[in-house]
């Protein structure tokens, strides 16, 4: 657990947050400023700034979890789709530096904006 990060106290029950899926290391919840309805945020318990700082098995973990979410949250948003994504860095539009993949349920009449427009 890092001191002063958002994710870590949610993952510590500090701050509430409405999960969609828990496990021993990886946490899902949905996301407070939703791109879409659904959006959901996928965690390592473990603090680790960036996708790369992940042990490789800790990374599977996490993108297992995201992989068997997406027909859930799409399924639960009456979605077409999403977009499944890590903003990896500040450059990259990373604002909490707890490294977190999103699912953003996708809908046919979104406009289909690719994932530059809709993170940026
Ligand atoms: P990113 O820009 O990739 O770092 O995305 C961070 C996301 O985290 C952003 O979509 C909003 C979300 N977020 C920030 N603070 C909180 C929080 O306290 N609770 C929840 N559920 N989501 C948060």
């Amino acid at each position: 657990m890092s001191d002063d990060c958002i994710f870590c106290s949610i993952v510590a029950g500090e701050i509430p947050s409405r999960t969609v899926y828990e496990g021993d290391d990886v946490l899902a919840f949905l996301d407070a400023n939703p791109l879409a309805p659904g959006h959901t945020l996928v965690i390592p318990k473990a603090h680790h700034e960036h996708v790369q700082d992940m042990p490789t098995d800790l990374a599977g973990d996490v993108f297992a979890v995201m992989q068997r979410l997406v027909d859930p949250v799409e399924s639960a948003a009456g979605a077409d789709g999403s977009t499944v994504a890590f903003n990896n860095g500040e450059v990259a539009g990373q604002e909490v530096p707890h490294t977190h993949g999103h699912i953003v349920p996708r809908f046919e009449d979104d406009g289909s904006r690719p994932i530059h427009s809709i993170f940026g």
